[in-house]
């Protein structure tokens, strides 16, 4: 059996579970907020970080989520996920590195958490993060707009375990009005993000916003 635990609203989890489609993989999910102070001492003790997500397999725990997805494309058959030469496979962990080390936190955790999550649960957002947000994610949309252009990754083609990590962000940048308007300004990624956003798994896995 393989459980997926996380919280719906992660785009990490979402990116397991986009990982999980593309092969065909059942599973169950658990549902835990990392963001709340009651975080359940059995994923404590599964993720010593108290992040989210873990998956559980058979009785292997593993936890991290670039971890999680060459777990998922080793252990289950179906349509590959990464690429087999050299150039192509570097790059698609160049793009889950840029992601996790410039993009999470200005894509995600500036501009559409102030932007969009927040407000549609009655928080209250901050239009000082959300400018600082806005000017550090030019260079990662730069970087990866470069990546994209090459042709190894992000091509609309292949999709890969690179795609997996890049949607969810993209997708919750977007609904932002300034994110939707800094994509179109780089050509290739846009062009990605049509494509992907079309993909199934990607469709199947969205969350929503709380209030919708
Ligand atoms: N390096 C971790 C990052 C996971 C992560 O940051 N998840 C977020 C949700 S999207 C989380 O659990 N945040 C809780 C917190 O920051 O306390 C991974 O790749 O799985």
């Amino acid at each position: 059996m393989v459980i997926l635990r996380g919280y719906q609203f992660s785009v990490y989890n979402r990116i397991a579970r986009i990982a999980l489609h593309e092969k065909g993989v059942a599973y169950e999910t658990e549902e835990i907020d990392p963001f709340q102070t009651d975080v359940p001492l059995d994923h404590l003790r599964r993720h010593p970080f108290g992040r989210v997500p873990v998956l559980s397999h058979a009785g292997f725990d593993i936890y991290e989520t670039t971890a999680i997805c060459r777990y998922i494309e080793a252990a289950f058959e179906g349509p590959r996920l990464l690429p087999s030469g050299a150039k192509a496979l570097g790059r698609v962990a160049q793009v889950i590195s840029i992601v996790d080390c410039y993009g999470y936190r200005p894509l995600v955790r500036q501009v559409f958490a102030h932007r969009v999550f927040r407000p549609s649960v009655g928080e209250d957002s901050d239009e000082t993060e959300i400018s600082k947000g806005l000017e550090a994610s030019f260079p990662v949309l730069g970087a990866l707009n470069v990546l994209a252009m090459e042709g190894n990754v992000l091509d609309g083609q292949n999709f890969t375990l690179a795609d997996c990590h890049l949607a969810p962000m993209i997708a919750y940048f977007v609904q932002a009005a300034e994110g939707a308007n800094a994509l179109k300004s780089h050509s290739a990624l846009a062009d990605w993000w049509a494509y992907a956003a079309d993909r199934r798994s990607v469709e199947e896995t969205d969350p929503g916003l709380p209030s919708s």
